[in-house]
């Protein structure tokens, strides 16, 4: 279409979004100059995939920037179909011990016969991924908003459709018969509802036909004048009534006329029109709107957004999206942009896989990492589903859930590092809302005490396991999960939030230590029945299970659990004697074993796998996210490690792609995680299903498993941040894999665990300058980047006395100050 005159001059220094994230007083580093964080193309969306994503956290909308016709997709996260159902078998118990023989005698497929028969979620289940219509239910996609303009003909000139991650707004301009119109869509979280504004550069220029339509299940009628209300009410999974929604749709024109006709709101000859659509429905469960009225929660909204008119909510909408998308920023490359970096993005993408130096492009992903986190997870919200909060379908991929073996958590990967621990809030609270739930749960498969999640679970509390045991006899789910809540507090170190995390961590430590039994060869404490999350081996039979006992990645979960349940007790003085039970305990867990060749084992057994390329790499759970295993702590481990990567190879899945930028990152090599990074930007249109590989991004740069999985998105975002700063295994390291692509760059605002806040900048692969800032007390353990070696750490210009073991220098933050540090070459 058009030439976009977009120069270098095009590219704006730092907005106010990268705006040093230094506070409390501090000097203010200066944020590094950066391209403009921007998606843009020169055609509009053909597909849903290739749209313009915004979200409020609740509401999302998906752009397509048509010019004659726009559809603008349209979800609210509380649209699930389904409703609360029981679905714990009571009796089942009662297999368990027969099971563990049977696991002990090395007869995994009966056991796992006796588990489909006994050990099963009762009813349906996940709906085997197809879930809309049972209990279980699924994510869905509200419906869209169409616009239709009339007469397409006439020629369009200037066309450019984009995406501001810095503000968060779509936008559409183009130039037809001699008028410039411009659109922009945001979706306010300040003000709960999507606004578009529809302008032209001559009056009376603004007509069309609005209508709002969803596939099933809704009525869309004239509410008034100017308004439109669609409504339905979603399947319960039983044929029954399930939740309610509503969708309003508002029209507020400058000139012309405004009004309906039937299903449509029609706007003739305005200068200008602002659209308010605001959705709901009647979800009371653990968060979310906690409406019992769709209507009047729509109708308000749309009231006093209409009130506030476009500039004061785009102002609010603008203002809100700052605060949290300004908490950090990263440069990668020269200040002035590659000439990759000024194609348009789907273009980009392609000249990027073809292997064009374009070192933005990564940090332009970082940038969308966070900006889907904040459009999809925010306080007093649901979490970030499989799809974030962007869903076109009635049946959703995999139900559009939460998956407990890696997805949902993989979704929060960038909360802490990238200051976002308050978009955490969903998930934390999905996790107390399944202790009632699990408690039921624990007692009728395990008799136990404490409460169990295993790999799926939905907003209606399910944490049964899953309908098949091949893979939903997973029983770390609920482990891995307490995670994030130990995590949360180590980077924060907020001890009411500790307070209020330290009764789930404490609940589920219970539940682990009621249910782990001793293995009968090496008298191990093992958890069993259990899967090593979705991958099988071989027994010596020739026969494939996949149901087995203290699978790796549940004894590294469980030593972590169990320490983290410790040291949160210890911090807020309770418990002393559980606290003992849990370090004796996690000393009899089944330890991390090397097999004959070498890889970190997967299992009790070093059985042979019929897939051994599979996306899960679970045993690598303890180098990432988990800390059991370090380069400098555990050499040994991080080699077999390192030979286990090396076996399953790159390929994978776009979330399995993901996860291996971070694992290399922990291993130090910089090349072989920027090497994924590349994989994961790979243009990638199929939706097709795959679980064997071939993962990449869409042109809107959502992650392709395929299909669309948001939670590679977000795992690609942390392995970026992974790849500059990590602070695990009591250390902060700057730079620990730093690729060769990324000669130069810098960044504000990344966060270490302990409350520490990093600036850095590097040139020619060397870090020139850190800003290490932390509250009075801290304990600052720095690593240098690999090559340097710390030269002088000062505040105020004075320099500050560290002490070391080999590179690592520490020191005591003394007052809320800034610790500037500089570096030299290593001697060879
Ligand atoms: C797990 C993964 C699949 C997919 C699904 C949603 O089952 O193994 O690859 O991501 O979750």
């Amino acid at each position: 279409m058009s030439d976009l005159g977009i120069t270098r001059r095009g590219f704006l220094a730092a907005s106010a979004a990268a705006s040093s994230a230094i506070g409390r007083g501090g000097p203010a580093a200066a944020a590094p100059p950066q391209e403009r964080l921007r998606l843009w193309y020169e055609a509009p969306a053909e597909r849903w995939q290739d749209a313009l994503p915004l979200g409020s956290g609740r509401l999302g909308a998906m752009v397509f920037g048509g010019v004659g016709h726009e559809r603008i997709a349209l979800n609210e996260s509380s649209v699930w179909s389904g409703s609360p159902e029981d679905n714990d078998r009571p009796d089942a118990h009662e297999a368990l011990p027969e099971i563990r023989r049977l696991l002990a005698e090395g007869r995994n497929a009966e056991a796992a016969d006796a588990m489909m028969a006994h050990f099963t979620c009762k009813g349906s289940g996940s709906g085997n991924g197809n879930g809309a219509d049972v209990p279980f239910g699924c994510y869905q996609a509200l419906g869209d908003l169409t616009l239709d303009f009339g007469d397409a003909s006439g020629g369009v000139s200037g066309y450019v459709r984009e995406l501001d991650l810095a503000t968060a707004t779509a936008s559409v301009t183009f130039t037809r018969r001699g008028v410039r119109h411009t659109r922009t869509v945001i979706a306010s979280a300040p003000d709960e509802v999507i606004a578009i504004h529809l302008a032209a550069d001559k009056p009376g220029c603004v007509s069309f036909r609005a209508g709002l339509t969803r596939s099933q299940r809704r009525r869309t009628a004239a509410s008034g004048p100017s308004e439109l209300l669609m409504t339905g009410v979603l399947n319960d999974g039983r044929g029954g009534a399930g939740l309610a929604y509503a969708a309003r749709l508002r029209a507020v024109a400058e000139g012309g006329s405004v009004r309906t006709d039937g299903e449509t709101l029609i706007v003739e000859e305005a200068d200008s029109v602002l659209l308010l659509l605001a959705a709901a429905t009647n979800y009371r469960g653990f968060a979310g709107r906690r409406t019992a009225d769709p209507l009047a929660a729509t109708r308000e909204d749309v009231a006093e957004a209409a009130v506030k008119g476009y500039e004061r909510l785009r102002r609010r909408q603008k203002a809100d999206h700052a605060r949290w998308f300004g908490r950090c920023s990263l440069r990668l490359g020269p200040e002035a942009p590659t000439p990759n970096a000024l194609l348009p993005t789907d273009k980009r993408l392609v000249a990027f896989a073809r292997g064009a130096d374009d070192p933005g492009l990564a940090a332009l992903y970082f940038a969308m990492g966070r900006y889907l986190l904040i459009g999809s997870s925010r306080p007093g919200g649901l979490p970030a589903n499989l799809q974030g909060l962007w869903a076109e379908e009635i049946q959703t991929p995999w139900n559009g859930d939460w998956h407990l073996d890696i997805n949902v958590q993989m979704n929060y990967w960038p909360a802490q590092v990238c200051g976002l621990a308050e978009l955490q809030e969903p998930l934390n609270k999905l996790i107390a809302s399944l202790v009632a739930p699990g408690r039921k749960t624990a007692e009728a498969y395990y008799a136990a005490r404490g409460w169990v999640a295993h790999v799926i679970t939905n907003p209606w509390g399910f944490t049964a396991p899953g309908e098949h045991a091949s893979w939903g006899a997973t029983v770390s789910g609920s482990a891995w999960l307490c995670q994030h809540l130990w995590t949360q507090y180590a980077y924060t170190r907020d001890r009411a939030f500790l307070a209020w995390a330290y009764p789930i961590l404490k609940d589920s430590a219970l539940f682990y230590l009621d249910n782990l039994w001793e293995e009968p060869k090496r008298k191990w404490l093992v958890t069993g029945p259990s899967n090593s999350p979705e991958n099988s081996f071989r027994l010596p039979d020739g026969r494939t299970a996949a149901v087995c006992m203290g699978p790796t990645i549940d004894m590294q979960l469980l030593r972590e659990l169990f320490g983290n349940t410790a040291r949160a007790a210890a911090v807020l003085k309770v418990d002393p004697q559980l606290r003992s039970e849990l370090t004796a305990k996690a000393a009899r867990l089944a330890p991390n074993q090397i097999g004959p060749d070498g890889r970190l084992q997967e299992w009790l057994e070093p059985y042979p796998e019929p897939e051994p390329h599979h996306r899960h790499v679970s045993p690598l759970y303890a180098l990432h996210p988990g800390e059991e295993i370090t380069p400098w702590g555990t050499p040994e481990l991080a080699a077999a490690s390192r030979k286990l990567l090396e076996g399953r190879g790159d390929e994978g899945t776009g979330w399995s792609l993901a996860w291996k930028v971070n694992f290399w990152a922990r291993l130090g090599d910089g090349d072989r995680a920027h090497r994924l990074l590349r994989m994961l930007l790979r243009p990638v249109a199929s939706t097709e299903m795959n679980y064997m590989g071939g993962g990449g991004s869409s042109n809107n740069l959502f992650c392709f498993h395929p299909p669309f999985q948001i939670d590679g998105n977000f795992g690609g975002c942390a392995g970026i941040a992974e790849m500059l700063l990590q602070s695990h295994g009591g250390r902060v390291s700057l730079l620990p894999a730093l690729p060769a692509a990324w000669r130069d760059g810098a960044y504000t605002g990344l966060r270490a665990q302990g409350e520490i806040r990093v600036d850095l900048e590097w040139k020619d692969c060397a870090a020139t300058i850190a800003r290490v800032k932390a509250p009075p007390g801290v304990v600052v353990h720095l690593a240098p980047p690999p090559g340097q070696e710390i030269c002088r750490v000062s505040a105020d210009g004075i320099e500050v006395l560290t002490h070391g073991d080999g590179d690592v220098r520490t020191w005591t933050t003394r007052s809320s100050m800034t610790y500037a540090v500089t570096f030299r070459k290593k001697p060879a």
